[in-house]
């Protein structure tokens, strides 16, 4: 082929079908996707799909070009057996068979010595589908295996909107479109779900809208706003605290509103009178002038709309700040005008009944449940992390690679190099997880295989069919876990169904339309109606107000105990002075912030998003890099007492004198010595439902001599 030919039509390759489908990733936009399938039998371009009324054919650029990682050179295509040390990358090409058997001895082993609670099924949102991700579960439900309770991204954000709201939902992101006001609290939409985007676009150009972007550094999302409020980390609570002080203070609360779904109401008041502006600017870095003008905005403007981010929640006070933040738009009434009120997710508005995917009625409560989180000091054999049981000896690991985005890396790494742990990894690259696992197995990717999709960004229940055939020898999560399930004598229905039968059987017993209804229509919309959506026939707790006061001990959030300093919570909003302030000895607060290019540590792989992201970097305001004698580009190492990780430094004025940021996850290749950015995070669990505090780390930075 002659490489320096026109694009002329000729030579370019042709799609000879575009297909249905929807993006798997851990993102709120769930993307309906329209896919080419190339004459080869392989994924060609992505698009998004135009008819989809919220996420409306717009998608972002690195799942436009999923070709590169589906065809990726370096894809997973056939079972691994390490033949080298732990983490040496040594590993040899076996037959499934042997694969399976491996395994399958690995789980079995570990139960015969030390009972089924030392193994500990594992996984993440790798993929999103139902069945994929959650199918894991009915392995470990059918076996008395350790119980997973999942906690790295959502648990201080729902905990934190339960305990105002009562339940996990909110007003339609559609709506956004019909707001004069919208503010994008912690999220930064343009990177991690540019669909947000779309509605701010159509509400300015229809009803003029202004938008507010509170974060702690100027993100892509904030060079858009009319009214950027950059704050200190951790510190939502105090500006939302500001903020309902002049609500109240200037008559711009909605009593007859707050009368009616409020609770606490009166003592909330007298609470928040100490809590001025002044007050909260000593606090948030913002002045006071500021907090007073965006305040005034949001009491004058009833259509004012709240899209709420997890960014304030991956703090030691995260929970607290949602729970502040959710109480403005009660406070001023916002919720009961079209184009306001607030949304963080739907995810509690699908009901799914899950039993048969993740056999729930073999649950046994009386089997300890591990906090994802705090897979290092688990695997490290801290006594308190382990629950009081065995040692984990075992683990099956799908759709999540904790040796990256897990906290208090070092001990994950230390906790994954025992030898006395049997490790596999289902993947479809060889990520830092995979490299210290005993076997490797090749997993599918979503246009492999069928799966069942809902949103938490937008009210879809979507379906992603099976477009392509596998490459190599790949297989799906749910077949590796059936045929584990025989292997190791766990029984149930559920392993003796296909991917679409469960898929209809879930949409059946939801009360949903069944598959061939999906299938024809691609995506259902399941919104609530409005009343609902807004709480218009009462929030979600039984007396159905929404709680300004909070019992955080006894929130009614399931969780097997309680997580972090609970007892210390304050119950009505304030600002909860438990995160790592800077000391004398480390300056400086180092946010982790996602990495536009990357979808957590997926996508470190693929060509163009690594050339678009670079090398790890570390934003610093270019006054405190100055005083450290630090310049453009130079490499700094950046430390705490968990760890130490090498960046290279760009300054930048979008931060606060004293706040740090690195866009992330990298993996360990990426850095010098290894050591990822979550070598310097934390896994004690944020109270009251666990988590970690991804955005909340105080830091040393030094400037590396050459
Ligand atoms: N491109 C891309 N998209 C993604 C992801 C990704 O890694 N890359 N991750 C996906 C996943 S798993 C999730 S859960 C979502 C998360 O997406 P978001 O809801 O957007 O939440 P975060 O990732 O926590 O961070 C959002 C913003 O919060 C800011 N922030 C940090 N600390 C604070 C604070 O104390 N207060 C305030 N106000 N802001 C703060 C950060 O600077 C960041 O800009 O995105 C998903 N989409
Ligand atoms: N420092 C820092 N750390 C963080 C965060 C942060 O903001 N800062 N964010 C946290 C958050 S919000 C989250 S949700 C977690 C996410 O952490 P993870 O869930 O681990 O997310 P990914 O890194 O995308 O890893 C998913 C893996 O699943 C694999 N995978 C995808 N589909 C399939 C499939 O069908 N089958 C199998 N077997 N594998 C599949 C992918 O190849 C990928 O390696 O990270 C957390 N870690
Ligand atoms: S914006 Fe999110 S859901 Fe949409 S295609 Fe990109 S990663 Fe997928
Ligand atoms: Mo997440």
């Amino acid at each position: 082929m002659n490489v320096h030919a026109p694009n002329t039509s000729a030579n370019v390759v042709r799609p000879i079908a575009t297909r249905g489908s929807t993006c798997p990733h851990d993102c709120p936009s769930t993307c309906a996707l329209q896919v080419d399938i190339m004459p080869d039998g392989r994924i060609g371009r992505v698009h998004g799909a135009k008819d989809q009324t919220y996420t409306a054919g717009v998608i972002c650029a690195k799942v436009a070009r999923y070709a590169e990682r589906a065809n990726h050179p370096e894809r997973l295509l056939h079972p691994l057996l390490r033949t080298g040390p732990k983490g040496s990358g040594r590993f040899t090409r076996i037959s499934w068979d042997e694969a399976l058997d491996r395994v399958a001895e690995g789980l079995l082993t570990a139960e015969r010595e030390h009972g089924a609670q030392s193994v500990w099924p594992y996984f993440y949102a790798g993929t999103m589908g139902l069945v994929m991700r959650d199918g894991i579960n009915r392995l470990t439900h059918a076996k008395g295996y350790s119980r997973f309770f999942s906690t790295i991204c959502v648990n201080p954000a729902w905990s934190g909107y339960m305990a105002g709201n009562g339940r996990i939902s909110g007003a339609d992101p559609r709506e956004m479109a019909e707001s004069d006001l919208i503010t994008l609290w912690a999220t930064n939409a343009v990177s991690t779900q540019v669909n947000v985007m779309t509605q701010v676009a159509h509400a300015r150009k229809r009803r003029g809208a202004k938008l507010a972007v509170v974060d702690v550094y100027r993100t892509p999302t904030m060079e858009h706003a009319d009214i950027p409020l950059l704050i200190r980390p951790g510190t939502d609570a105090a500006l939302a605290c500001a903020v309902m002080h002049v609500l109240f203070r200037d008559g711009l609360a909605d009593r007859a509103y707050l009368e009616r779904y409020g609770r606490d109401v009166e003592a909330l008041e007298a609470h928040l009178k100490p809590r001025s502006p002044a007050w909260a600017a000593a606090i948030c870095g913002l002045s006071a002038e500021d907090i007073e003008a965006y305040a005034r905005l949001v009491g004058t403007t009833p259509r004012a709309f709240f899209r709420l981010g997890y960014g304030m929640s991956r703090t030691r006070n995260g929970a607290v700040n949602m729970h502040a933040v959710c109480s403005i738009p009660v406070v001023a009434g916002s919720w009961q005008h079209r184009g306001g009120g607030a949304l963080h997710s739907l995810s509690g508005t699908y009901r799914w009944r899950k039993t048969m995917i993740e056999g729930l009625d073999k649950l046994d409560p009386r089997v300890r449940a591990l906090d994802q989180s705090r897979i290092g000091p688990i695997l490290v054999g801290d006594e308190e992390a382990l629950a009081g049981g065995p040692k984990v000896a075992a683990m099956l690991i799908q759709n999540t690679n904790p040796l990256a985005v897990a906290p208090d890396q070092e001990k994950v790494k230390r906790g994954f190099a025992r030898d006395d742990l049997f490790v596999a990894v289902h993947e479809q690259f060889m990520t830092d997880t995979a490299k210290m696992a005993d076997i490797v197995l090749p997993a599918t990717m979503f246009t492999e295989h069928d799966d069942l999709y809902q949103s938490g960004g937008h009210p879809h229940i979507q379906l992603g069919p099976k477009l392509v055939e596998p490459p190599g020898e790949c297989r799906s999560n749910h077949d590796v876990i059936c045929a584990l399930a025989r292997r190791v004598g766990a029984e149930h229905p559920g392993f003796g169904m296909t991917p679409r039968a469960l898929i209809d059987w879930t949409l059946r017993e939801t009360g949903r339309a069944p598959l061939d209804e999906l299938e024809e229509a691609r995506f259902l919309d399941v919104s609530q109606s409005f009343e609902d959506a807004h709480f218009l026939t009462g929030f979600g707790h039984k007396d159905k107000r929404f709680h300004f006061a909070v019992d955080w001990a006894n929130l009614a959030f399931p969780a097997p105990g309680k997580f972090g300093p609970v007892a210390e919570m304050p119950a009505l909003p304030d600002h909860w002075a438990v995160i790592e302030a800077a000391t004398a000895e480390h300056p400086f607060r180092l946010v982790t912030a996602p990495a536009r290019n990357f979808l957590n540590s997926s996508f470190t792989e693929t060509p163009t998003s690594i050339a678009r992201e670079g090398e790890p970097s570390l934003l610093i305001h270019p006054e405190d890099a100055a005083g450290l004698g630090i310049a453009e580009g130079d490499r700094v190492a950046v430390e705490n007492l968990r760890g130490r990780v090498v960046l290279k430094a760009r300054l930048f004025d979008g931060v606060l004198r004293g706040v740090v940021v690195s866009e992330q996850i990298q993996p360990a290749r990426a850095h010098e010595g290894g050591r990822g950015i979550n070598t310097l995070t934390g896994a004690d669990p944020v109270a009251p439902v666990g988590g970690a505090a991804f955005h909340d780390n105080r830091v040393r930075v030094e400037k590396i001599g050459i």
